[in-house]
């Protein structure tokens, strides 16, 4: 999995308002407002336990504190634990948290040890960019351009074709565009022989993922991908809305599914 850094996460809270304000205008409502739209589900105090985790490539500064500001901003209450690992999973729920938030390297998880449901970032990330491309108020088709199939991309590609969209879908592995072929029924894409698209969604670790070529004037641009797809030279030309941000969408989605 490509890993977050620090820098992706300064001012987490200003990066937050201002997804939010870019998912308001493509869909009319806030984040919250498209989660619990899509989940039907709406929180009712639950308690939520942050706990860091040291395994692997270990600690991510800014990763505990930016989940504790994603989920306050959402209005969730909630707590980081002072212990690492077990010892924090013991603490958390000693101290009465409901929901736990962790990660290794592999899995970002959240888990309401209420009612048993657990969530995984990756499709939950993916869902929710698709979800929210999905809903462009201004999309002048029901054509989406997917880029990068990998463990978000696909889920988000899967989220489109089962919404009734039309999904050309694009990766740089082969196999795996085959294998999003055969299960999903997407079109491929053929980059040598493009065509314009106002909803394009995209989850690859690589920038300059988009061809200006399937750039329609203010298109939606929905994309967790890090780092971004698209240079601010094309966002300006084109009038691109451009919905991403590093960690708190994925995790509202996360935290939505398992209310
Ligand atoms: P993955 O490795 O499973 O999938 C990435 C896919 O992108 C691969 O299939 C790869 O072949 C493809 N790819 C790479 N370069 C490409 C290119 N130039 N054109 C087309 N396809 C290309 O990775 P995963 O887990 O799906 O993550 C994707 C991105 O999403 C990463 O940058 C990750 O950090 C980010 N992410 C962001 C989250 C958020 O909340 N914003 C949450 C989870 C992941
Ligand atoms: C969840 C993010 C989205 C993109 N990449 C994923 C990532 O960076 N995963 C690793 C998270 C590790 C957290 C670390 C800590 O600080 O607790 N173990
Ligand atoms: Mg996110």
């Amino acid at each position: 999995m490509a890993l977050l850094t620090p820098e992706d996460l300064e001012n987490i809270n200003r990066q937050l308002q201002e997804a939010d304000s870019a998912v308001r205008r493509v869909t009319g409502l806030d984040i919250k407002g498209v989660c619990k739209d899509f989940y039907g589900t709406t929180p009712c105090c639950e308690k939520i336990g942050i706990v860091p985790v040291t395994s692997g490539n270990g600690i991510i500064g800014n990763f505990s504190a930016s989940l504790h500001a994603i989920t306050e901003y959402f209005g969730f209450d909630s707590f980081v634990t002072d212990m690492p690992d077990v010892s924090g999973y013991y603490e958390a729920v000693r101290n009465g948290a409901q929901i736990i938030l962790m990660a290794d390297d592999n899995t970002f998880l959240a888990h309401n040890l209420k009612n048993g449901k657990i969530a995984n970032n990756q499709p939950c990330t993916g869902i929710i960019y698709a979800e929210i491309a999905s809903r462009h108020l201004k999309a002048d088709s029901k054509d989406v351009l997917a880029v990068g199939l990998g463990k978000v991309g696909f889920p988000g590609a899967a989220h489109f074709v089962h919404k009734g969209f039309r999904v050309y879908g694009y990766d740089a592995d082969r196999d795996l565009l085959e294998k999003s072929v055969s299960s999903l029924g997407i079109i491929p894409f053929d980059p040598d022989n493009p065509k314009k698209f106002s909803i394009i969604f995209e989850a690859t670790p690589c920038e300059d993922t988009i061809p200006e070529a399937v750039l329609s004037e203010n298109c939606v641009i929905s994309t967790p991908g890090i780092p971004c797809a698209i240079s601010r030279e094309l966002q300006k030309k084109y009038g691109i809305e451009l919905v991403m941000e590093p960690l708190g969408i994925g995790t509202a989605s996360m935290l939505y599914s398992v209310l």
